[in-house]
């Protein structure tokens, strides 16, 4: 994996750069449409690549592993033979998921037992099983597997919890340096900073991430219920610290707000469900505000989702059209709004990103973020 930096804003610490990976180059800021079990929900392959341009997809360890399974995964010859997309792939390692998903679990030094929300049959993450996954899973980018400490997390609890992460991720870049690829080509493991809102223990964490000298770091632990400002309180100091020359990805964030705030404060990549989730929700992110299409006030509204759209299902279909599937409980209603929400999604980190570059970011991201916010 390589990164170059092509351009820094001089108001703020915002960049733009390319990453590049053996499936293709990323263009950043960027977001990670979420296909947690191998497929973005109610998206074909097609659609990511030619209508909405997405660059990178997103998928999970820990729901590929306990289905489809290993076997069929590596008999496929890896995710993107699975799936279709020849695009770049990046894992989250399970580190997450875990602790959000499964029922009972038991966190010790050598890793974490848990029962799949699936069957209820118990399995063992360990940070080798949790690389070695990632290997068989075959993504571009793979992550280490870290503790994501809840909100709120005593200080205490925080302070032994980073110490575990670190420790983990010596076991995980053991592991990665220490095996080849299954399919051929390279995957770059990032390291993840952990530490809460405690700013002592994200500057430990942080400083010692770096040291690990991997090709791009990650800063997770946040966006976990803590109020915005105290997340862009840590991003702050974490990118400090996080080398300048390699990619920085915030995990699991966020809103569209959250998103310019955190490309201000230096950070790179970013995923999150909430474009795909609130889809199915009927919430739409439009460049005017945010749109609850099952209401009343939509029902006449016959024109376009969004006017000024490149994309074919925002000029096409209407508002009412929209709003009349998603009551109906029409599958296509899922599939049109996850579509714009996408779209706006990566249509906000491509302007961010030529804004970056011709030096208009800052006022924009200023006023943008007065105008997302708003409830149309
Ligand atoms: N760790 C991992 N994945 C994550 C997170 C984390 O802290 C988060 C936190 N927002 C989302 N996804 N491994």
């Amino acid at each position: 994996m390589k990164f170059s930096l092509e351009a820094r804003d001089a108001f703020s610490k915002a960049r733009a750069g390319t990453v590049t990976t053996a499936h293709g180059e990323i263009q950043t800021p960027i977001f990670m449409p979420v296909g947690t079990a191998g497929t973005v929900k109610a998206v074909h392959q097609r659609e990511l690549k030619d209508d909405i341009k997405a660059q990178i997809i997103l998928g999970n360890t820990y729901h590929l592993y306990l289905r489809p399974g290993l076997d069929v995964l590596e008999k496929a010859g890896g995710l993107h033979k699975f799936i279709g997309w020849d695009g770049p792939i990046l894992t989250d390692s399970g580190g997450y998921q875990v602790y959000s998903l499964s029922k009972v679990r038991k966190i010790k030094e050598e890793g974490v037992t848990f029962r799949s929300h699936i069957d209820g049959s118990k399995h063992l993450f360990t940070p080798e099983i949790a690389m070695d996954i990632q290997r068989t899973i075959g993504a571009d980018i793979i992550m280490a597997f870290d503790e994501c400490t809840p909100y709120p997390c005593d200080y205490r609890y925080a302070a032994r919890s980073i110490q575990m992460t670190h420790r983990w991720l010596k076991r995980c870049c053991e592991r990665v340096d220490s095996t080849e690829p299954k399919y051929g080509y390279e995957q770059t493991l990032f390291p993840i900073v952990q530490g809460s809102v405690y700013k002592d223990l994200r500057v430990k964490s942080a400083e010692f991430i770096a040291s690990m000298g991997r090709e791009g770091n990650a800063i997770g632990g946040l966006s976990v219920g803590e109020p915005a400002e105290e997340m862009y309180g840590m991003t702050e100091v974490v990118c400090d610290i996080l080398p300048e020359e390699k990619p920085r990805y915030l995990m699991g964030v966020g809103t569209p707000i959250n998103i310019l705030e955190n490309i201000a404060l230096g950070v790179d990549m970013f995923d999150c469900v909430m474009p795909t989730r609130n889809a199915r929700n009927g919430m739409l992110f439009t460049k005017n505000g945010i749109i609850n299409i099952g209401n009343k006030k939509w029902a006449d509204d016959l024109s376009p989702i969004e006017a000024d759209s490149d994309l074919f299902a925002d000029q096409v279909y209407s508002k009412a059209y929209l709003r009349h599937l998603m009551h109906s409980k029409e599958m296509l209603g899922a599939q049109i709004a996850t579509l714009h929400n996408l779209n706006f999604y990566l249509w906000l980190v491509k302007e961010a990103r030529e804004r970056i570059i011709n030096g208009t970011f800052y006022e924009w991201k200023n006023k943008m973020v007065q105008v997302l916010g708003q409830k149309l």
